[in-house]
């Protein structure tokens, strides 16, 4: 950090000031800033695989195996809304192949099964329950297809294109395309050669504002692991180069905590299911995630600069589960009431810099308890903090005492701490790599116990 960058920037409200401030290439798109805001948003993984009680159908599935006797997409639209997620991504085909919606195609769809005498529509369903509901809506379309015929041939990547268009152009807008990283052989004992930059020119053309997921982006980036952990450092960059979908990735580090250097904003997601496994299994039923564990996850995701993708699979009914709704319902509780107050309300941080780094120090009223300091960066200028310290005041001593030692921050970090009484909270930026511009700091006091 040059002594030359002193100006900084904290509590930016003075819109006047934004024209002054240069960028720190790269920056996100304004796609990206509206995705960031959503943090939290449900996944739905659901096909064969709920009645045969698999992780991963081998496409031979008889296709009246699908056979939900309740489906219905507004349960699972108003449990999400219940539990303040913003959106909802399905599985409209995973790696057996079997299409949600009955795409002309595949002949191995909802329309070759018994449900709704072969005419009903689950991607229709769910996204007119989402827009009814005010959700946003994202569909996986696994590559990866162990029933199509043409797989393993060029044709089955026109095929793959013209399966996006009939749902990129067939169902309005969709905020997020899921891409999974597995390609295994399909019926022909081939794999594919996937024709990607084709993939992605096709997608962009039918949705112009589409997020695209894989472990490289282009849009967001896998995390590196299934258990809903972002790097405590995460770094919003990425360098994609000589990398590929799937077994050619980059190390799960590197996608953990971002390259800090990298040439693209390309953020993490955490994927992890609200259960075991990806799919309903009944045996799973007392395996559901408390609400604490999700908050904690949460925490690990949000709380590290991502956001997180939460998997609740509906069971055979059709239906989210008694026991992951009412999980989902409680974790909900467990945000609203660590979040509810802001310590720091009404108080303005006296701001020193030095060697052009900021400390920002509040003082309260009297002496308060907290276990939180939430801190964002203003990201659409780039990510800048490099890392920082949290430190309270001591009563007896008057003495300032580190209580947290922090890296990144990002779109967000919810740092926490054991319980502290303090009449004053010290933050300092302690290397960053340009000017520091900061949105304004919360503090909370979550009233439970949250493990580190
Ligand atoms: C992986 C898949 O192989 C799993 O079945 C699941 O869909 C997960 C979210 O992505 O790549």
């Amino acid at each position: 950090m040059k002594k030359t960058m002193l100006a900084f920037l904290v509590l930016l409200n003075t819109i006047g000031f934004a024209q002054k401030i240069k960028p720190l290439l790269p920056v996100p798109t304004k796609e990206h800033l509206a995705w960031h805001e959503k943090e939290f948003y449900l996944f739905i993984h659901f096909g064969p695989n709920t009645f045969t009680d698999k992780e991963w159908g081998d496409g031979k599935e008889d296709p009246t195996t699908f056979a939900p006797t309740q489906l219905d997409c507004n349960q699972w639209v108003r449990v999400a809304k219940l539990a303040g997620a913003k959106g909802i991504i399905l599985t409209a085909k995973h790696h057996d192949g079997f299409s949600l919606w009955p795409s002309k195609y595949s002949a191995h769809t909802v329309r070759e099964s018994k449900w709704l005498e072969g005419k009903g529509d689950v991607v229709r369903m769910l996204s007119d329950a989402c827009k009814k509901g005010g959700l946003e809506m994202g569909v996986y379309i696994s590559p990866w297809d162990r029933n199509h015929p043409d797989y393993g041939t060029p044709k089955y990547n026109d095929i793959y294109i013209a399966t996006m268009k009939e749902l990129l152009t067939g169902y309005g807008k969709f905020f997020e395309l899921w891409w999974d990283g597995a390609n295994g052989e399909g019926p022909n004992g081939k794999k594919q050669e996937y024709t990607f930059r084709r993939f992605e020119d096709s997608a962009f053309a039918y949705q112009p504002h589409l997020m695209i997921f894989s472990d490289i982006g282009p849009s967001i980036r896998w995390c590196g692991n299934e258990r809903g952990i972002i790097g405590n450092t995460n770094w919003n960059l990425l360098d994609t180069a000589g990398f590929y979908r799937g077994y050619g990735g980059p190390p799960e580090d590197t996608l953990n905590q971002g390259n800090v250097n990298g040439k693209l904003w390309i953020p993490a997601e955490a994927d992890v299911s609200i259960r075991p496994g990806w799919f309903y299994h009944a045996k799973e039923d007392n395996k559901v995630k408390s609400p604490n564990t999700l908050f904690n996850l949460f925490l690990k995701s949000v709380g590290n600069g991502g956001n997180l993708l939460l998997n609740v699979p509906p069971d055979r009914r059709g239906l989210f589960h008694e026991a992951d709704s009412a999980s989902l319902v409680s974790f909900a509780a467990l945000r609203e009431k660590a979040f509810k107050t802001n310590l720091f309300t009404g108080l303005k941080p006296v701001v020193k810099t030095t060697a052009g780094l900021p400390t920002l120090t509040y003082t309260f009223k009297k002496a308060t308890k907290l276990n939180s300091v939430v801190l964002q960066e203003l990201i659409e200028h780039g990510q800048r903090v490099k890392t920082f310290t949290i430190e309270a005041k001591e009563s007896t001593t008057g003495n300032f005492v580190k209580i947290f030692d922090g890296t990144t921050i990002g779109r967000k970090k919810i740092a926490t701490f054991d319980p502290i009484t303090t009449s004053s909270i010290k933050i300092t930026i302690t290397d960053a790599k340009a000017e520091v511009l900061l949105k304004p700091s919360a503090a909370h006091d979550f009233g439970f116990e949250v493990k580190n």
